[in-house]
């Protein structure tokens, strides 16, 4: 082990860049000997793994390190082969690495997998799920042999990329590269908040680390940058990257597109950045990672020398190891360089399967030792543990919904303007609302007033300053909320939700229960101009499955909006919020989580609104009324919500007889159809907007209440027609 200053780019990046080197000429002089280590053990008998510093995550087993990484090695190749799908060359190169972590460096409980101190283990390379699966099931995690042969089946437990709540020990879904970095930076900072709020001097009972494996594409994604940025200001000490340096990406050498110095790029961020030279000498790898875990306030970055497709003769270190089953014969000369016979199929030996036991046995122990650590701090501090152990569980406080604010009548405030209002109101009751903004706090309205400032090295606090780094914020809100204990918001201009989206969309995978506020929500946004003005992006939101977006026409809607996504568990929220005031609207307890409902009455026509559209339909209303036009008004905050309704709910709010409908929203028309109907109108935005006052801008592009009364007339005599 050694800090490394410029160790520069892996050799097969460097001679990619300057001499293309043929393929075969790469491999030639790339070629690593298999040491003797990695033969099976050829006596029984136990062994031992090199003493760490750490001795509670030492084990002793019958197995050989050696053996226990052919293991790995195979059970990925085998796996791969079998779906005939597949990237075995990550976990060829990964596993001394991977199993030295899981059996070693970990405080985790495969018998346990959701205590709530496990240190946190990210796979951001995805791809090279076959690592983690056969790492889980030799770790004794509820993942068998058979679930490893049905890899990337129908139905299996074992996707082409690791899910989280699919299997067990997968803490956040991965697979979109550079993601899983940004969760976990998330994760880090969650953990270092909680700790830095529940625990007592002589009393940590907040205490685990995040363990990330990132890959070549990891590093190149732009939200790599973001997330690290970001981990090194704060000083997330307790987060280790081991970056799986290996030289290839999926066209080929890294050369081809990359020459960053990672290490001065790392180091520029603020981490500490070491390196494993020889990625198959299990010593160095645990004193490098020893090293890691000596917290000194910087995150590490350790850069793994590996080789992928290591021990293939013909793929090694290229891409073809990277995303392709090695086929039958390549396999067999695999094996014969681990050692392992060579026909052999999903092979554990014996003595590597008892590792299992041995490492479910650790896990106990240490659970029994938190739980332990629990009971005296419960004894010496018996609120705070009660405190903690509801967080932890997930469950919001007793009442925590009276903390609603109200908004008097005749008042006129933005959307973003109650929301800051709402949050402030139900924060006092939700100690584990905390959030921040991509750099708009001021605008979004998203400041918890006296919650503190996170800071670096000071994670005593509710306001999270993510910087303009709309991505990096929302995978680590995604990571805060994976990791427990919190209910966590990011927020920036409705605009810049497209920055986010991958994101979010991950977030509703994962069914995490996110919160996203996005103001600034249409054209009426006004001079700042097309650039700041959404159009797209609410047709966007909606498209995305288990995301629900509230679009509230009031400041009571607003209330009623932060009570939904603070109490809906089971995915992501989005709120989408004005920069322009609003009437505060007649109905005192509006129904927002029926997602639609009749703000005035009327027979002939429905005029179907979201959002600041709502008043200007009320408007249109009072104009149809001159003509003797009898419309009513729906304000539909929440289409997913409005959907998930039973049909007499739906029926009485939208009759079905009522085909004269008009649908209003300063946005996208896309998919109003299906509130409107064959004879339907929509008012909305087909085109970019204009930097212009956001009055004018509204009335050009033709949303005023004209323009609405003038549409519900024409859909009338659309019905009439018949
Ligand atoms: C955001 C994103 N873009 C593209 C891909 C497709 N993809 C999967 S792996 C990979 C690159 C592989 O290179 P590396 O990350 O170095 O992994 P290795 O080949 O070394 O295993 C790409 C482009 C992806 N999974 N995510
Ligand atoms: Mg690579």
């Amino acid at each position: 082990m050694r800090a490394v200053s410029c160790p520069g780019p892996h050799p097969a990046a460097k001679r990619a860049a300057s001499a293309r080197a043929p393929a075969d000429t790469v491999r030639r002089t790339t070629r690593v000997t298999l040491r003797g280590a990695v033969a099976p053990n050829p006596e029984p008998g136990h062994r031992r793994l090199p003493p760490a510093s750490h001795p509670e995550t030492t084990v002793t087993t019958p197995a050989s390190p050696a053996t226990c990484i052919a293991t790995v090695r195979t059970l990925a190749i085998d796996a791969v082969q079998e779906a005939n799908s597949g990237h075995p060359g990550a976990p060829m190169g990964l596993a001394p690495v991977g199993w030295v972590l899981y059996s070693q460096q970990m405080r985790h409980a495969p018998g346990d997998p959701a205590w709530p101190d496990r240190d946190r283990f990210v796979l951001s390379a995805g791809h090279a799920s076959m690592l983690q699966y056969a790492l889980l099931h030799l770790s004794g995690y509820d993942l068998s042999l058979d679930d490893l042969r049905a890899f990337r089946q129908w139905g299996s437990r074992t996707p082409g990329h690791p899910e989280r709540g699919h299997v067990p020990g997968v803490e956040v879904t991965t697979g979109p590269l550079g993601q899983g970095l940004g969760n976990a930076v998330g994760l880090a900072l969650a953990e270092a908040m909680l700790a830095a709020e529940f625990n007592r001097p002589g009393h940590d009972v907040v205490d685990h680390r995040t363990w990330v494996i990132a890959s070549d594409g990891d590093l190149m994604e732009g939200i790599s940058h973001e997330s690290c940025a970001l981990a090194g200001f704060l000083g997330l000490g307790k987060l280790t990257v081991v970056f799986d340096d290996n030289g290839i990406s999926l066209d080929g050498p890294t050369g081809m597109s990359t020459g960053d110095d990672v290490t001065m790029r790392f180091t520029a961020y603020g981490w500490r950045v070491l390196e494993i030279a020889d990625a198959n000498d299990v010593g160095e790898i645990a004193r490098v990672l020893d090293a890691a875990r000596d917290d000194d306030g910087r995150p590490t970055l350790v850069r793994y020398r590996s080789h992928i497709g290591f021990g293939a003769p013909n793929v090694q270190d290229s891409n073809k190891a990277h995303g392709a089953p090695l086929g039958p014969d390549e396999a067999r000369l695999a094996k014969a360089a681990y050692g392992w016979p060579e026909d052999a199929a999903f092979l554990v030996p014996d003595e590597v399967a008892a590792w299992a036991g041995a490492l479910r046995e650790r896990g106990a122990g240490l659970v029994a030792g938190w739980d332990d650590r629990m009971e005296a701090y419960a004894q010496a501090f018996p609120a705070e543990a009660r405190e903690l152990r509801r967080r932890l569980a997930g469950d919001l406080p007793d009442g925590w919904q009276d903390a609603a604010p109200a908004f008097a009548d005749g008042d006129s405030l933005a959307t973003r303007v109650a929301s800051t209002t709402a949050l402030n109101a139900f924060a006092t009751s939700v100690p584990e609302l905390v959030g921040g903004a991509a750099d708009l706090a001021s605008s979004t309205g998203t400041v918890i007033r006296d919650g503190g400032d996170i800071a670096p090295h000071a994670f005593a606090g509710r306001n999270i300053h993510f910087g303009v780094r709309e991505f990096g914020m929302a995978a680590a809100v995604n990571g805060m909320v994976a990791h427990g204990g919190f209910r966590a918001y990011g927020s920036t201009f409705m605009t810049f939700s497209d920055y986010m989206k991958n994101a979010i969309r991950m977030a509703a995978l994962q069914r995490l229960p996110a919160i996203l506020v996005f103001t600034h929500d249409s054209i009426a946004v006004g001079e700042d101009g097309p650039t700041h003005q959404p159009v797209e992006q609410l047709a966007a939101l909606r498209s995305i499955p288990g995301l629900v977006t509230l679009r509230p026409a009031d400041a009571r809607e607003t209330a009623a909006a932060w009570r939904i996504a603070i109490g809906r568990l089971e995915g992501p929220t989005a709120l989408v919020l004005t920069r322009q005031a609003l009437p505060v609207l007649p109905m005192t307890d509006p129904p927002v989580d029926r997602g639609a409902y009749v703000v005035a009455g009327g027979d002939d026509c429905a005029l179907v609104a979201t959002g600041s559209e709502v008043s200007l339909a009320l408007t249109a209303r009072e104009m149809l009324a001159a003509e003797g036009i009898s419309a009513r008004v729906i304000s539909m905050p929440s289409w997913e919500l409005f959907g998930a309704q039973p049909a007499e709910y739906r029926d009485e709010v939208l009759p079905p007889a009522m085909t004269a409908r008009v649908g209003v929203e300063a946005a996208s028309p896309f998919g109003w159809e299906r509130w409107t109907g064959t004879d339907g109108r929509i008012v909305a935005i087909d085109r970019f907007g204009e930097s212009a006052p956001g009055a004018l801008v509204m009335s050009r592009l033709g949303m005023t209440p004209e323009a609405v009364a003038r549409a519900a007339a024409e859909s009338l005599a659309a019905t009439r027609a018949r």
